[in-house]
């Protein structure tokens, strides 16, 4: 090889390197999915945190892709992450909008509820401690921190006429389409710390087996809780 095509071929990987390096970090490290801080509004030992569950994501570049999003404590708008942090040894209250329809569990055991406070989740008010997805239309998402050992189905809407007229822009509303709303509560530990969360519902339709893309995307299927003060 000449040594100009030595020095081009080197030119070449050089740039193809870099590049790869560049967009490692603009496509998986900057995009962050931003935080909304719950800590200043907690009082009396508790605090609460509101989320929805979508069909869509109609404000994001992946606009087919199912989604969650957090409310924004303090204009109570909705935010498209899935980032929230909360303070430590502190009772923390969700609340789940439900607005997605139903899609079966692979293992029943993620349609037990574990880890809250009671073994309960309230769905539109009413406590059950396991939805049985195999038996009906009945879960759409689960929200999961394995770390703390809490699992928690979202019910969805049962019927398929509920089903077929999902809310179809995100974020949804009570006027947008049927919802479901999960309450649940459960502690922080004392010690603070990160703990991820996801879906185990193999939800990213299209993709392999549903596991890809908003499944293996932080800010759509999975996020975490961040514990400090
Ligand atoms: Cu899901």
């Amino acid at each position: 090889m000449s040594l100009r095509a030595r020095v081009t071929t080197l030119l070449i990987a050089f740039v193809l390197v870099v590049g790869g390096a560049v967009f490692a970090v603009i496509e998986w490290i900057t995009p962050q999915p931003q935080v909304e801080d719950y800590t200043p509004y907690a009082s009396g030992g508790q605090v609460n945190v509101t989320l929805q569950t979508a069909a869509q994501t109609t404000v994001t570049d992946k606009p087919q892709w199912v989604t969650y999003f957090v409310m924004d404590p303090a204009t109570h708008q909705w935010v498209h992450t899935t980032y929230f942090k909360v303070p430590p040894a502190t009772r923390v209250n969700v609340t789940i909008d439900g607005y997605d329809g139903c899609t079966p569990l692979r293992n029943p055991v993620w349609g037990r509820v574990t880890g809250t406070i009671g073994g309960v989740e309230y769905v539109n008010g009413k406590p059950v401690s396991q939805l049985n997805s195999w038996s009906g239309c009945n879960i759409q998402h689960t929200f999961a921190i394995p770390e703390l050992g809490i699992n928690v189905p979202i019910a969805s809407p049962t019927t398929l006429k509920q089903n077929k007229n999902l809310c179809s822009t995100s974020p949804c509303s009570p006027s947008s389409g049927p919802r479901q709303v999960v309450t649940f509560s459960f502690v922080t530990p004392a010690q603070g710390g990160t703990y991820r969360w996801q879906c185990f519902i193999p939800c990213g339709l299209a993709y392999l087996d549903g596991n890809g893309g908003p499944m293996a995307t932080l800010g759509y299927m999975s996020g975490q809780m961040e514990v400090g003060a």
